[in-house]
């Protein structure tokens, strides 16, 4: 079965089936977000859409193909630094086959920033030459950055406008409310609340948007999410877990239960009586891997989308 993505297409995602519950976070904040940005469309020159550069096919928000089609948009995949190089390599290929306009960003290490105003005023200059034309001065570049929960966009915000322009934070769910933000005179730029859909079709996709941060740990639980990870880092980073846990070789032969328990006691993750803590192993394991301890990983692969 093909799914339609809109400005790409892609078959569904490949991965082995996981006996998971159905994997959905819709808040009622986010239908409200989902109201207001519809009403703000109109008024912004160009939509800002951001995805992980890690997923990016499970982080489009299918929900938001129709009422983004009129727009002009440009893809922004944030969070580059913690994805692969080569599987980036791989996207970045992909995508210049299709027409929308997109950067491979990184807001904490600054990587492409720079490009994004450029682009979007790239965009515009048709309109604008329309305006000059007739003598009349164009207005700011309205723009308006809407994604997932925690992928970024307010931190992207402040990094665009150097100063702490909007909060941000390690958990999905941190904007709760529409802000217009000002870069320099003649920009502005509005930061909206992260956005899920409804229902999230396929598990795997669910799975990735949890393991990246956009979904909050409680709904999929961090057991089955490190005993998830633990099994794609076997696969594909085993010498970063080795090295980063102090593992003997050995380990990489052990299920991801087994593997957990021998990590929670290299770090101490034990309850008075000396058992393992398993929420705490869990949430380490978490913590490093999301904070890139454990290596670059990417988790869609743009092989199982041609
Ligand atoms: N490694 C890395 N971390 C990032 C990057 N951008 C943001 N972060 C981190 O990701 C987390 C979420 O960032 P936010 O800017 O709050 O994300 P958001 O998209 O505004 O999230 P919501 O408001 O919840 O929708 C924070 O802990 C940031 O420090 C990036 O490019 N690379
Ligand atoms: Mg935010």
């Amino acid at each position: 079965m093909r799914i339609k993505y809109g400005v790409i297409e892609a078959p569904e995602l490949l991965g082995k089936s996981w006996d998971t519950p159905d994997i959905n976070w819709y808040p009622g904040h986010m239908l409200k977000a989902k109201k207001a940005l519809a009403k703000q469309l109109k008024r912004v020159d160009v939509v800002l859409e951001m995805r992980d550069a890690r997923i990016p096919l499970s982080s489009v928000n299918l929900d938001f193909e129709e009422m983004l089609q009129q727009k002009k948009r440009i893809l922004l995949f944030n969070k580059t630094g913690l994805a692969d190089v080569e599987i980036t390599r791989k996207w970045v290929a992909y995508f210049q086959k299709k027409t929308t306009p997109f950067l491979f960003v990184d807001a904490m290490n600054k990587r492409e920033l720079q490009n994004i105003l450029p682009l979007s005023r790239k965009l515009m200059q048709e309109k604008w030459a329309n305006f000059n034309r007739r003598g009349i001065r164009p207005p700011s570049l309205k723009l308006l950055i809407t994604g997932i929960p925690n992928v970024g966009k307010s931190s992207l915000i402040n990094r665009l406008s150097k100063r702490k322009a909007a909060e941000t934070g390690p958990n999905p769910g941190v904007t709760k409310h529409q802000d217009w933000i000002k870069l320099g005179k003649d920009v502005e730029l509005l930061d909206t609340p992260g956005i899920l859909w409804p229902k999230i079709e396929n598990r795997e996709a669910g799975l990735r948007l949890t393991i990246t941060g956009a979904i909050k740990d409680s709904v999929v639980g961090t057991s089955m999410l490190s005993d998830y990870l633990l099994e794609i880092l076997l696969q594909k980073a085993p010498e970063q877990l080795l090295q980063h846990y102090q593992l003997a070789r050995e380990d990489l032969g052990l299920l991801p239960g087994d593997l957990l328990e021998k990590i929670a006691k290299k770090r101490g993750c034990l309850k008075g009586g000396g058992e393992i803590d398993h929420p705490r192993a869990e949430s380490l394991l978490l913590r490093d891997f999301r904070a890139g301890r454990l290596g670059r990983l990417s988790f869609d692969i743009p092989e199982t989308a041609e």
